[in-house]
């Protein structure tokens, strides 16, 4: 069986018990089959990986269990013991068992052990103990495995390595010893995740998860944060799944989306990650059928109506994916980087015109979409998008400002914003100022002094 569909496994704000169960009901509807409970936000996951659950916690977590088993879901729950954990202590291993048995015990027989995000360095005894890194991890999940097989034999396990993706290789996956290793010496039935090229991979080829397959001798587990957007506070994804083809789905063992922070703007992540999981998948086809099932959700407190599904279509395309916006976007986009190729454009010609129509046109509908959000009936749907979409519309109206500007034929010596159009709620902060001080060109190289 491929494993697919969602795991919470962001940092930040964790997601609500009842968003979880909405959680479970989005995975079910498209055709997936998983839920894996990972919040970096729980402290007992990472830093407190010895304590069990309080008995609050527990019975939230029983819950979930409880919910999940009613769908039919695989319900599974992650522990990262990699931040300070000494692989050959047996007293560590024994803390891992007394986290896993209580996890047992409240029904839960799929665990996902993390190792993500930590310096591939051994603690001296380790260093003893171990040939290597990877070896020492693989010893300490064996353990594990082999601890919740004996009281489980259904149990599955699925291992986050240090190296997840081919950049922390050194994009070079057949020579990594750590994943070589890996291969070699993990029980072969634990499956293990992998992002793909990168930590977010724009894309994600047969070839390269043929290889990654062959070195960790059994195939990947896609973890998938293409949806993810805990490392960028601008951005917000709710486009479709792109980058992925099915001719990948022969040679992976599951793939489970790691999305927004935002809850509710997980829709259309979930919904394509099932449709590309379900075979024939045609990114545009399945981002219309999101749309069409999440518009339920955009409910209007005064009328009970909910918005069109223009107004949708636009909200998502303006928050699409992490290397792009929606088509309609996009190609709005490359006519007014045409519009302003040259200082002082000539604006009589009918094709600037045009794209000077269609700026203020998309001003518009951005203000009306504002507008009309602010309205929602769910409101953690308003929170998810109203921050950013508070950005676009100031964004698109300064553009739509500077090519009123440019219309009214300024002569060559004239800038802008002009004395009275001094705009004072531009972003600003250390951020901001470090972008200033190291510009980017569109390669994303930095220069600086010009
Ligand atoms: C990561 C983290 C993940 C985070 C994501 C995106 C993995 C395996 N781990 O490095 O928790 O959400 O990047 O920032 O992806």
């Amino acid at each position: 069986m491929l494993l697919s569909g969602v795991i919470e496994g962001f940092y930040g704000r964790a997601w609500s018990r009842a968003q979880r169960v909405d959680m479970l009901d989005w995975i079910v509807a498209a055709g997936m089959n998983c839920f894996i409970y990972g919040p970096k936000d729980d402290i007992k996951v990472r830093a407190r990986w010895r304590e069990t659950y309080d008995a609050e916690e527990a019975a939230d977590l029983a819950d979930l269990v409880e919910a999940a088993a009613q769908r039919g879901l695989n319900f599974m729950v992650a522990i990262a013991p990699c931040l300070d954990v000494t692989y050959s202590d047996a007293a560590e291993l024994q803390a891992l068992k007394r986290r896993l048995d209580q996890l047992l015990e409240l029904g839960v027989n799929q665990f996902v052990l993390l190792f993500d995000d930590i310096p591939a360095t051994l603690s001296a005894p380790d260093q003893a103990a171990f040939p290597n890194f990877a070896a020492a991890q693989a010893h300490l999940a064996n353990a594990a495995f082999a601890h919740v097989r004996a009281r489980e034999p259904r149990a599955l396990m699925v291992f986050c390595p240090t190296e997840y993706c081919a950049a922390f290789a050194g994009h070079d996956v057949p020579g990594s010893s750590y994943l070589d290793t890996l291969g070699r010496r993990l029980d072969p039935a634990i499956k293990v995740f992998w992002t793909g090229p990168d930590i977010v991979s724009e894309t994600i080829s047969a070839a390269s998860l043929a290889e990654v397959g062959r070195v960790l001798r059994r195939k990947p587990v896609i973890w998938d944060n293409f949806h993810a957007n805990d490392y960028d506070i601008r951005r917000v994804h709710a486009g479709p799944l792109g980058g992925r083809g099915d001719e990948i789905l022969p040679l992976i063992d599951g793939i489970i989306s790691n999305p927004n922070n935002e809850f509710e703007a997980n829709f259309v992540a979930v919904h394509t990650t099932g449709a590309l999981v379900r075979g024939g998948y045609d990114e545009a086809a399945a981002f219309e059928a999101a749309l069409a099932a999440w518009q339920t959700r955009f409910r209007l407190a005064s009328s009970r109506e909910t918005i069109p599904l223009a107004e949708l279509r636009l909200l998502a395309e303006l928050h699409y994916q992490p290397f792009r916006c929606g088509p309609t976007i996009e190609a709005l986009l490359g006519r007014t980087r045409q519009m302003l190729a040259s200082h002082r454009p000539d604006v009589d010609d009918a094709e600037w015109q045009a794209g000077h129509r269609a700026v203020r046109e998309l001003r518009n509908q951005v203000r009306d979409l504002f507008h009309r959000t602010t309205e929602l009936e769910n409101r953690d749907l308003f929170y998810a998008f109203n921050q950013y979409l508070w950005e676009v519309r100031e964004e698109v109206t300064h553009l739509c400002t500077y090519l009123d500007w440019l219309a009214e034929k300024p002569a060559t010596e004239d800038e802008f914003p002009g004395r009275e159009r001094i705009y004072n709620f531009y972003r600003q902060g250390f951020s901001v100022a470090v972008q200033d001080l190291l510009r980017r060109d569109a390669g994303g190289r930095y220069h600086h002094g010009a």
